[in-house]
C-alpha cells in the first residue's frame, strides 16, 4: 500500500480495494505490538497489523539489550525492519523502551562507576532515540521502575539502575531522549495500575508522584502508558481509574494502554467461557478510561494466540490453551476486537 493512507484509517484502503465499506477512522489508534522473528516467517501474522492497526510497534527489537547486547554492537536491524513497514504502510509506531530492568545487557550490568553507568545510559538513550526521531511518535522512556508492592518496598523497584545510579535514573532518561528527539511523546509505563486493591492503589499514587516529581524538576513527561495485562481474577477498577486520568489531565500528562492482553489462569478452560472473560475486562478497561478523557491509544501486545509471551510465562496449571490477544489462533477477530475497533472510533 502506498505511504500516506490516513494516519488513523487502518485497513481502510484495503477493506476498499475488497469491495467492503469503509468505516469511519477510529478517534483513538489502536496499535499492536509485532515481533521480528514471526513477521518473517509468517505473512498471515504480518498482514493482520494492517487489517486491524493503526499503530505498529517492535514489541522487543528497541530493547537495550536487543540494540546494545556488548559495547561494540549495536544491532538497529531489526527494529529498523518493523519501524519501516509500519510507516511504509501509512501508520504510526513508537519505541518500547530504554530503561528497563529486564533488558539490562550484561556489560552495563558490569559497570560500578557511577558515572560510567550515566555516560553508557545518556549514549544509548541519545543515540538510539535520534536514531529514529520523526519515525517514533514517541517512546517508553522508563518501564516498570515501580515497586511491586509499594506498601512493603517503599515507591521504587530495586533496579540495576536505581542500584547504579540512585532514582535520578529516571529524569536522566527523560531529559537526554527530549534532547534527542524534542517532538517525541515520552512516556512512563508500568503494570498493574488498572485493578481494584490497595496495592493497585498504592502503584497509581507512586506514578502520580513520580510524574510531579520529574515536572517540578524541569523534565517533561508527556503520558503514563499503562501495560494493560489484565488479569481474569482481577476487577478493573472504574472509579480509580477514572481519578487517575482525572488528576494526570491537570497535570497536562496523557494515559495510553500499551500491552494489552489476557491473562486467564483459573478460569473456566472453554475458549467461549474465555473470550467472554477477555469481553468483560476490556469492556471494564475502556469503560474506565473513557470516562474522563479518552486514552492516546490502545496497543496490544500481539496481535494473535498464535504468539504470545503469555501461555510460555504464566501457564494455566490446567494446561489448556491460552486466548490472551484479539485474533484467535486462525486469525479471527473476537468478540473483543469488535468492541475495541468500534469504541475507538467512537472515542468515547
Ligand atoms: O512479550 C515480550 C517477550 O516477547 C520478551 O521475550 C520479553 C523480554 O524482552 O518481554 C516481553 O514483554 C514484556 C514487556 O516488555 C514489559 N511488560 C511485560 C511484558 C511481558 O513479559
Amino acid at each position: 500500500m502506498a505511504a500516506g493512507a490516513g494516519l488513523l484509517v487502518a485497513g481502510a484502503a484495503d477493506r476498499k480495494a475488497a469491495g467492503a465499506p469503509v468505516a469511519a477512522p477510529r478517534r483513538v489508534p489502536l496499535g499492536g505490538a509485532i515481533q521480528a522473528e514471526y513477521f518473517d516467517a509468517d505473512p498471515a501474522y504480518r498482514q493482520a497489523f494492517l487489517d486491524h492497526c493503526d499503530l505498529i510497534m517492535p514489541m522487543n527489537e528497541l530493547k537495550f539489550d536487543q540494540i546494545r547486547p556488548t559495547r561494540d554492537a549495536w544491532n538497529f536491524e531489526p527494529a529498523d525492519r518493523l519501524v519501516e513497514f509500519a510507516l511504509e504502510n501509512g501508520r504510526q509506531s513508537r519505541g518500547t523502551c530504554h530503561v528497563w530492568w529486564n533488558a539490562m545487557p550484561p556489560w552495563v550490568e558490569a559497570i560500578d562507576d557511577p558515572a560510567e553507568a550515566e555516560a553508557a545510559l545518556v549514549e544509548h538513550v541519545e543515540r538510539v532515540t535520534d536514531r529514529y526521531r520523526g519515525k517514533l511518535a514517541g517512546w517508553d522512556v522508563v518501564n516498570e521502575v515501580i515497586a511491586h508492592d509499594p506498601q512493603q518496598e517503599g515507591p521504587l523497584r530495586r533496579t540495576g539502575w536505581l542500584r547504579k545510579l540512585g532514582p535520578r535514573h529516571i529524569p536522566i532518561a527523560f531529559a537526554a531522549a527530549a534532547r534527542a528527539d524534542p517532538a517525541a511523546r515520552l512516556v512512563i509505563n508500568d503494570y498493574d495500575l488498572e485493578f481494584v486493591g490497595p496495592r493497585f492503589d498504592a502503584r497509581r499514587d507512586v506514578m502520580l508522584s513520580i510524574v510531579r516529581q520529574l515536572q517540578d524538576g524541569g523534565v517533561a513527561v508527556h503520558g503514563v502508558g499503562m501495560q494493560g495485562h489484565l488479569y481474569a481474577d482481577r476487577q478493573v477498577d472504574g472509579p480509580g481509574l477514572e481519578r487517575f486520568n482525572r488528576e494526570l489531565d491537570a497535570l497536562g500528562v496523557g494515559l495510553l494502554v500499551t500491552e494489552l492482553d489476557i491473562i486467564d489462569w483459573h478460569g473456566p478452560a472453554e475458549p467461549q467461557a474465555q473470550d467472554a472473560t477477555a469481553y468483560r475486562l476490556v469492556s471494564d478497561l475502556l469503560d474506565a478510561l473513557f470516562a474522563w478523557k479518552p486514552p492516546e491509544a490502545v496497543i496490544v501486545w500481539g496481535i494473535s494466540d498464535r504468539y504470545s509471551w503469555i501461555p510460555a510465562v504464566l501457564p494455566r496449571p490446567d494446561g489448556a490453551p491460552q486466548r490472551p490477544l484479539p485474533l484467535d489462533g486462525d486469525m479471527v477477530p473476537k468478540d473483543w476486537m469488535r468492541l475495541l475497533d468500534e469504541r475507538l472510533r467512537q472515542g468515547r
